[in-house]
């Protein structure tokens, strides 16, 4: 029988994979990233499942004002004034879980350009 693979981040939002959950609404959960690469690391994503950027719809556009004010929000309960706020699209531009996910990054300082 064919196995199906779930989504990590699906599983996280359902319960079955356990995670540090910050923040949860009706159409957006925050948890804490497992491998931080900053003092505070959380991972906003919508609890409806799309791959990432490139498979969103016109109609899954709002979600991605959702998932800013989510942050906004994180930002402000963890006194975060300065922070920075990444979402990868695509394996060479550093995304490893297929489910559209923005990481909110602060605690410290910030290169730019981004490696
Ligand atoms: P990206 O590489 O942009 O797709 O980010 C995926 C992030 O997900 C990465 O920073 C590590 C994090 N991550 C992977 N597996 C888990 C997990 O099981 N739990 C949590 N909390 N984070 C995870």
């Amino acid at each position: 029988m064919e196995e199906i693979k779930e989504c990590l981040f699906c599983a996280i939002a359902s319960g079955r994979v356990k995670a540090e959950v910050v923040y949860r609404d009706d159409e957006t959960l925050a948890f804490r990233d497992v491998d931080p690469k900053a003092p505070d690391h959380v991972l906003i994503i919508p609890l409806k499942h799309i791959a990432s950027v490139s498979e969103m719809s016109d109609e899954d556009a709002p979600l991605m004002g959702k998932i800013v004010n989510t942050a906004r929000k994180v930002a402000l309960e963890l006194s975060l004034e300065n922070y920075r706020l990444v979402i990868n699209n695509g394996k060479d531009a550093g995304q490893s879980v297929f489910h559209v996910h923005a990481h909110l990054l602060g605690g410290r300082l910030f290169g730019w350009p981004p490696g």
